[in-house]
């Protein structure tokens, strides 16, 4: 017998009380932990009112393939406010992360074929090894100047300005030159909006943007400072190679992705600015976070850092120069940068907002409810993966146990349109660091995670590389 939606376990009575609750837990920056906390109390379902928006949350794999099955022909995950209060108030146009209906369908079928299709690798994979290669080439420089043959820092700039690099290699068709001493202050600047954004917009979630424009609140101000540095930087890009474009005489080489949708002529103008800004900012923080967590894994297991640098060299001995091939033959490579991602996911949770009734858990969810599958919780969930503390990128190759667990990128039709990209980009990345250098931590300390929007370290991760 299903039991009625109004049964379902949570403190979702009273918004006001949650918020309170939320604040003495350490509120904004400590939901991916609150979150583990509520399923610990409540078990894999509870409802939950957070000021004013009402979820139903969930956990395991079996439930997240009900959720996912009625998400519809439009899926729609939870809308991010601060971002589409910011484009209404500077007048832009949506991008494909922010539409929703048909508008979305439309411009994501076209986006598809350019930007996450199996066919674009061919063109993306030169382009991004090339920024892999000077990333180390980079790296041997500084460990050049250091006189002590080995580099200790703090990667996580060094990593942003190459994340960056390798999304716009990829959308521009050229290099922006962030892998060079002198870089563009413009660029740097970039950067640090976006960094800025995500920060800004976690408070956002529980109170409405609106209200804090209309009290000219600082984290709204701080928020709007940040989207304008980031679509200034990408409007002068975009025009770059729109001028470009006007220009006789073109080669016959991949042009990169704005190029392409330019000339495909599908989308209008303001369409492909808005995605491609999208893109854009969407590429580098992802990307670079996780990079560094596994950079950080592997300096805690260097048995399994020595392992995979085996089969790198294999891959790269057997595949002949050619690169697609290479990537055939990393499984264990592509299991810890799945491993890393469960258990350091760029995204708290996935959301969708259900478009028939369902029954999980043996409770009934009327269509139109935002579910929520608790991505974080589920990764260091003890049921769902046995021994979840366990850094163990083989447990990825067993097939047999992998049904809905590897939910990083989302699933389905809204799933990361950018997913491709990420991880060519860092399964190439990780073959030059292991081919170059030995990554290692002084002391074994645990790095926790915060919540800006995204989950990221909590305390910078200090590693030092060495010539192999
Ligand atoms: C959406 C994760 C990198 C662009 C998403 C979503 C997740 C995600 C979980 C929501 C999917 C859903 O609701 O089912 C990640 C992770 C990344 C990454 C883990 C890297 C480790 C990137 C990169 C780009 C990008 C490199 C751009 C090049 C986007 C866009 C969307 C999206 C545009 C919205 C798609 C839509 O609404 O149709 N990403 N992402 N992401 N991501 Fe990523
Ligand atoms: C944040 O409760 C927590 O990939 C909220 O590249 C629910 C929520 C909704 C949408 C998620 C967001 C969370 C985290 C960041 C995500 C976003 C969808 C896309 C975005 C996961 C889980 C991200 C980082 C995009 C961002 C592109 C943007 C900079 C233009």
């Amino acid at each position: 017998l299903v039991k009625p939606f109004h049964e379902i376990p949570g403190l979702w009575k009273n918004g006001t009380a949650t918020i309170y609750a939320f604040w003495k837990q350490g509120g904004f920056k400590n939901l991916h932990n609150i979150m583990v906390h509520n399923f610990n109390t409540f078990g894999p379902i509870y409802r939950e009112k957070i000021g004013f928006y009402d979820s139903v949350n969930i956990i395991q794999p079996e439930d997240a393939a009900i959720l996912f099955r009625a998400e519809g022909y439009y899926p729609k995950r939870l809308r991010i406010e601060a971002w589409t209060s910011y484009r209404d108030y500077r007048n832009h146009t949506y991008g494909v992360l922010l539409k929703d209906g048909e508008d979305w369908r439309s411009n994501r079928m076209i986006l598809n074929k350019e930007v996450i299709s199996p066919k674009m690798l061919v063109n993306f994979a030169p382009l991004l090894d090339e920024v892999g290669q000077d990333f180390v080439a980079r790296v041997h420089k500084k460990i050049e100047r250091s006189g002590q043959n080995k580099w200790t820092t703090d990667l996580s700039q060094e990593l942003f300005k190459f994340a960056l690099e390798s999304v716009g290699s990829v959308l521009y068709g050229e290099r922006l030159g962030l892998m060079q001493d002198y870089i563009d202050p413009e660029a740097q600047h970039f950067i640090d909006c976006i960094t800025l954004m995500f920060k800004t917009t976690s408070p956002m979630l529980y109170i409405p943007p609106a209200l804090l424009r209309m009290v000219g609140a600082k984290v709204w101000r701080d928020h709007v400072r940040a989207w304008d540095g980031i679509f200034s930087h990408a409007d002068r890009c975009i025009h770059n190679i729109y001028r470009k474009l006007k220009e006789p005489g073109h080669s016959d080489k991949y042009p990169g992705v704005l190029a392409s949708l330019l000339m495909l002529d599908k989308l209008s103008i303001e369409d492909i600015k808005a995605s491609v800004t999208e893109l854009m900012a969407g590429g580098v923080d992802t990307t670079a976070v996780t990079l560094l967590w596994t950079l950080y894994e592997l300096a805690r297991h260097p048995a399994l850092q020595e392992e995979l640098r085996a089969e790198v060299a294999t891959a790269r001995t057997q595949s002949q120069g050619d690169l697609l091939d290479m990537l055939k033959r990393i499984p264990l490579l592509k299991g810890a940068l799945k491993e890393t991602l469960r258990l350091h996911p760029v995204a708290v949770s996935l959301q969708r907002y259900i478009t028939e009734d369902i029954a999980i858990q043996n409770y009934h969810i009327p269509s139109g409810t935002l579910v929520q599958v608790g991505l974080f919780a589920m990764g260091r969930d003890p049921s769902v993966f046995p021994r979840p503390e366990q850094y163990q990128p083989s447990r990825w190759l067993r097939t047999e146990n992998n049904y809905f667990r590897g939910l990083s990128f989302g699933f389905g039709p809204r799933q990361c349109l950018g997913r491709r990209i990420a991880e060519m980009e860092m399964q190439l990345f990780l073959v030059h660091i292991l081919e170059n250098f030995r990554v290692e931590k002084e002391r074994h300390v645990e790095v926790k995670s915060t919540f800006e929007l995204i989950v990221i370290p909590e305390k910078p991760i200090i590693l030092t590389l060495k010539p192999l």
